[in-house]
């Protein structure tokens, strides 16, 4: 006797497979290196004008509401300064990018790197539950209805996530910054796991950084499109060794032992705008 199978289930195969996500503030990192010699031999007023013309510059965009500007001592050799800035678009972060090397401070500044991203919330546990009901209603996959409903959904998730989309820079007293990739190699490659597994594995890495919830505070960026590596990664805390243990941790998460590459990594230390002249003169502020 045969028995019929039942019909395979046509949602895995067709579903899209790039997860939904939601973005919010555009952010620019930028590394700089003083340029301590010239710096040195300025006479003093002309240091004190200068750093006074800086410090009016970002006093106000450290606390601008459309999103804001931090200032950070970096530690090592990978730069002296590092500033990070949201804002609501790339032409907006353009215009605070230009604002800076206007000043005459940026005489004395060299720019060792940068890196342009744009805040990502990754939808995955939301992104299968939606395509389903999209598919169980026999929605076709990228039709118009299927982009309308999926947009409508998305502006849902938009508005509950507003906090988390457009945050204020946290204050905390140390930042680490890295971008990171994805592996695509010819036998790992996360971009040819099937959706639900790669949200598994998303659920795992999760349930890990929440144990930290209250040390660190954490803000991926997306960056495909704009910057060599696919995602960057903000910490913040008072506490640099969380930095630490958390990654620590997370290289057993499955999706960090197997599929997650590293750029280099930038600590660095907040600074106050208004505390700008005495971090160019060698002091750094408590
Ligand atoms: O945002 C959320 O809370 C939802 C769960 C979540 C997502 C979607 C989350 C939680 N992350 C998400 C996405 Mn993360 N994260 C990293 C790193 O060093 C490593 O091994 C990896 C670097 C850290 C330290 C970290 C911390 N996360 C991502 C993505 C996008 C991937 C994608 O969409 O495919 C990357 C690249 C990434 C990497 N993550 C958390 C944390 C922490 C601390 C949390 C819990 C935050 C909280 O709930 O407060």
């Amino acid at each position: 006797m045969t028995t019929a199978h039942p019909p395979r289930p046509q949602v895995a195969s067709d579903i899209p497979a790039v997860p939904l996500t939601t973005e919010g503030y555009s952010v620019l990192h930028q590394m700089m290196r003083l340029r301590r010699s010239a710096w040195r031999a300025l006479p003093s007023t002309d240091k004190s004008l200068i750093a006074k013309e800086a410090k009016e510059a970002l006093s106000p965009m450290e606390k601008n509401s459309a999103g804001q500007s931090a200032l950070y001592s970096l530690i090592g050799h990978k730069g002296d300064l590092m500033l990070i800035h949201f804002r609501n678009s790339f032409a907006d972060l353009n215009q605070a990018e230009l604002i800076l090397a206007n000043l005459r401070l940026s005489d004395y500044l060299e720019p060792t790197t940068s890196y342009l991203s744009i805040i990502e919330l990754g939808l995955y546990e939301s992104t299968l539950k939606i395509y389903k009901e999209l598919t169980d209603q026999g929605i076709e996959p990228h039709s118009d209805q299927w982009k309308a409903e999926i947009e409508c959904k998305l502006n849902r998730h938009k508005e509950a996530m507003h906090p988390r989309l457009f945050p204020e820079i946290p204050a905390s007293r140390y930042v680490c910054f890295y971008p990171m990739d994805r592996r695509r190699g010819e036998e790992k490659n996360w971009y040819t796991l099937p959706i639900e597994e790669r949200a598994r594995q998303m659920n795992e890495h999760g349930l890990v950084g929440r144990r930290y919830a209250g040390e660190v505070k954490q803000i991926i960026t997306g960056s495909i499109g704009f910057d060599d590596w696919e995602w960057g990664v903000d910490l913040f805390a008072d506490d640099p060794l969380v930095f630490k243990k958390l990654i620590y941790e997370m290289r057993f998460d499955e999706v960090s032992a197997v599929y997650a590459l590293f750029g280099q990594f930038y600590v660095g230390v907040r600074v106050a705008a208004a505390s700008l002249e005495k971090l160019l003169n060698g002091e750094l502020p408590k």
